[in-house]
């Protein structure tokens, strides 16, 4: 058993926490099975298959992160160096994906609940929720350790009710040759520590803030790949910081099948209205039915004002 409020100290007062089993590994089995829509299994990947491979750089990867023209990929560091390269950004899936099971992942109740005691918020908004594959072999995955600096448009305050959690949930054991994160610390210099590499089971989630220093590792074992989730919170009014957003999905399937089944509380994580908001009128919660179809919209309508 994983001593939540213990782990929310640790994040709060050392920067950084991996609370093992935050999720039950029966949830993230289920929605795993779901994954294999996104990405090609370890096996076929690695079994060499063109396809597989021709998958993953397309299918299982967003076209932002997809390098433009091959020069890139081949003018990146040489392998054993520390450095950003396009390709280790291959294998981002955005939110809302085709499987249900895995968009409600992103909002787990247990991952929701350990947000709101460590950021002492109730209030808090989804900002960044997209699925990230590594395969070994794609690429020299080595970073330089680093702090994220483009979670806000502006410098970091870094006090308490201030910070944003930056997560990643893991669908897949994440341990030694797989690439685990390795966390230095915090500060505004680079710290001298000895780097802590945050490998745990599928259903830990590792929470940072902004002010901790990190990279992603290499993978090494053969056959090996890591599937995790990037699932942060902001304070709902922190609204300088953001990465992906939602909205752009919200007339398409996935999202109206992830909308209609999620509760008042699960749709404000996405800046929905709650209800009892002023926006809401007996016209808007018919527009709103109509929309989403399928969706509980009883507790919208019993809070419309009289
Ligand atoms: O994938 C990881 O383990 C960390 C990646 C990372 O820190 C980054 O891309 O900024």
């Amino acid at each position: 058993m994983t001593d939540l409020q213990a782990a929310a100290e640790q994040w709060q007062t050392r920067g950084w926490v991996l609370v093992h089993d935050l999720v039950p590994v029966d949830d993230i089995d289920l929605a795993v099975n779901e994954l294999w829509e996104l990405f090609p299994t370890p096996d076929e990947y690695h079994s060499g298959s063109s396809a597989a491979s021709t998958r993953f750089e397309t299918e299982s990867t967003d076209d932002r992160y997809r390098p433009t023209d091959n020069r890139a990929a081949f003018e990146e560091a040489p392998s054993g160096e520390l450095s950003f390269r396009a390709r280790q950004f291959l294998g981002l899936v955005m939110f809302p994906y085709s499987s249900m099971l895995l968009n409600r992942l992103h909002i787990h109740p247990n991952i929701v609940s350990f947000a709101q005691l460590a950021m002492e918020e109730t209030d808090l908004r989804l900002y960044q929720a997209r699925t990230w594959g590594k395969y070994t072999g794609v690429t020299d995955y080595g970073q330089p350790f680093h702090q994220d600096r483009n979670h806000s448009i502006v410098p970091d305050r870094l006090e308490k009710g201030w910070w944003n959690m930056e997560g990643f949930l893991y669908l897949s054991d994440v341990e030694d040759g797989v690439g685990a994160t390795e966390i230095l610390g915090s500060g505004s210099t680079l710290p001298i520590a000895k780097p802590i590499s945050a490998s745990g089971k599928r259903g830990s989630f590792l929470a940072y803030r902004p002010d901790i220093w990190h990279r992603g590792v290499n993978l090494t074992r053969p056959g090996g790949a890591r599937f995790i989730m990037s699932t942060s919170f902001r304070h709902a009014g922190h609204e300088w910081i953001g990465f992906d957003s939602f909205q752009q999905h919200s007339n398409r399937g996935p999202w109206s099948k992830f909308a209609a089944s999620c509760s008042p509380e699960e749709l404000a994580l996405f800046g929905a209205p709650l209800p009892g908001h002023p926006y809401w009128t007996p016209e808007l919660v018919d527009a709103f039915e109509e929309r989403y179809r399928g969706i509980d919209a009883s507790p919208w309508r019993k809070r419309l004002p009289l």
